[in-house]
């Protein structure tokens, strides 16, 4: 009885806040007011912003806003600036938001006439951190960067993360990632998420003991940030919180459920969210995922329509007529046909519909297929009669093989004599 009212109460408490919670995530529907509060301040925040800023983009999309003409103008902007010199992480942030809007970032047009190949931008931009770490023991940004760097060389399965993945393990195994001393958990959260990527795709390593660095350093980070949380549910502050969160989401396996109360920290953020704390966009694009439950790694699982865009069609009536032999009939028929289709492929059309009435045959010939019978009834040389085919009232000067009709064409087959 006592069991049976806890469970009554608990379903009751998720139903007020209208939070659900599964393993290691939680977040409030789409429809939730603050949700929808901050997707409205990011689509006014695009026309405002000088730059484009990736992070609203990537954020919007991750939110499944609906709001396309703002998406549109914000990844125009993107493809626009492309070409513009931006450090690693600016053009990994770039990669993630033309990929979350299902376009390709290998071959982004700048300009009608200029593409450029910004994966490739992103694996020279990374091999140049890497160097000058080599160099002068640091990194030309930030390892804040280079996570974002390894996250998205991973999510486009680009063979260059391998390094760039392993210098990020083992920065957080020797405790370095942090710009001096402050952030770990932001530069934390971003480096889970990017070696999480690579740990999912393991296919792609070349040296499968990596894995164990890996997991090693994932084990490391998640600990700490684990141990950045506050007795509110916040993570390191407020603004880290999201980017903990999605962290924390994803690498369930590496602690115990006890150890971190999502939904705890979920309604934090909420209040916070309340009182104003992400007016500032870049800001609300950082929080925003993580309160619809989702993470920088779903960018790869996005659907996005089929490569090849849909061909567009056309609409034909065609009508069958004999009023030469027999029972006498005419029958009209409206088919979409693709553009640019003989008309052949209009009678084909006819006849998948209404194979009683309109089934046909053909004969090869050196001028290409002749139609020789429609609906049962021959063309005969001994009768000399024909199928005769007109485009409104005037006849064809080609043949089914060859003419293609237009959009909203009439076309009719008459049996007629010579
Ligand atoms: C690295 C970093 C820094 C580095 C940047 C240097 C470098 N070469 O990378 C340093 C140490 C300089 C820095 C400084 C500050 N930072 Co800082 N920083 C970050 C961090 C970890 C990553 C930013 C990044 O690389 N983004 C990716 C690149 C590709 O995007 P980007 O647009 O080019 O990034 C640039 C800007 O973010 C800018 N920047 C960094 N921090 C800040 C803060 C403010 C207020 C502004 C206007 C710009 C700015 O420097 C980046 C590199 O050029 C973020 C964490 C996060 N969650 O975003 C915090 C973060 C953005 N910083 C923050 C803060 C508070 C500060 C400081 C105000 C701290 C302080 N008390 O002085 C100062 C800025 C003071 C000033 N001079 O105006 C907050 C912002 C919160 C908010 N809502 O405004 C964040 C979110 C960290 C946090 N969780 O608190 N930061
Ligand atoms: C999309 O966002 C823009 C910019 O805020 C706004 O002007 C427009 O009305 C919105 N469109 C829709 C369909 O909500
Ligand atoms: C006509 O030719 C095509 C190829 O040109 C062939 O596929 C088809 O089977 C032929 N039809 C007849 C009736 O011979």
């Amino acid at each position: 009885m006592f069991l049976l009212t806890l469970i009554i109460l608990c379903m009751f408490c998720t139903m007020t806040n209208g939070a659900s919670i599964s393993s290691g995530t939680c977040s409030v529907p789409s429809s939730h007011r603050l949700v929808a509060g901050l997707e409205t301040q990011l689509e006014n925040s695009v026309s405002q912003q000088t730059s484009p800023d990736p992070s609203v983009l990537i954020a919007l999309n991750l939110a499944e806003d609906k709001n396309l003409s703002v998406k549109e103008k914000l990844v125009q902007q993107i493809k626009e600036t492309a070409g513009k010199e931006m450090t690693s992480g600016k053009v990994a942030l770039y990669v993630l938001a033309l990929r979350s809007s299902c376009e390709n970032p290998n071959n982004v047009a700048t300009t009608p006439e200029k593409n450029v190949n910004l994966v490739h931008v992103l694996e020279e931009k990374t091999k140049e951190e890497i160097k000058h770490l080599d160099y002068y023991g640091t990194l030309k940004t930030t390892y804040y960067q280079l996570a974002l760097d390894t996250l998205a060389l991973c999510v486009e399965k680009n063979p260059e993360v391998e390094m760039a993945a392993v210098i990020l393990a083992k920065a957080a195994l020797r405790n370095d990632l942090q710009s001096g001393g402050h952030f770990f958990v932001d530069t934390g959260a971003m480096a889970s998420l990017a070696l999480t990527c690579v740990y999912n795709e393991n296919i792609m390593l070349k040296d499968s003991k990596l894995m164990n660095t890996f997991h090693d350093a994932l084990t490391t980070i998640t600990k700490q940030i684990l141990g950045a949380q506050k007795s509110d549910g916040i993570i390191g502050n407020i603004y880290s919180t999201g980017l903990a969160m999605q962290a924390l989401s994803v690498t369930s396996d590496f602690y115990s459920a006890g150890d971190w109360s999502c939904q705890k920290t979920l309604d934090t953020v909420l209040k916070e969210a309340d009182q104003g704390a992400f007016n500032n966009p870049a800001a609300a694009s950082q929080i925003l995922p993580s309160l619809v439950g989702k993470t920088y790694l779903d960018v790869r699982s996005l659907t996005c329509p089929p490569e090849n865009v849909p061909v567009s069609t056309i609409t034909v009536f065609y009508t069958i007529t004999n009023e030469l032999v027999g029972n006498y009939f005419s029958y009209p028929i409206t088919v979409k046909v693709p553009k640019g289709s003989v008309l052949l492929a209009v009678l084909e059309e006819a006849q998948r519909t209404n194979p009683s009435k309109f089934s046909f045959q053909t004969e090869n010939t050196s001028y290409g297929p002749m139609v020789i019978s429609i609906n049962n009834i021959h063309a005969s040389t001994n009768e000399r009669t024909y199928w005769q085919f007109l485009s409104g009232k005037k006849p064809l000067e080609q043949g089914v093989g060859s003419y293609k009709p237009v959009d909203n064409e009439e076309i009719e087959a008459i049996f007629s004599e010579y």
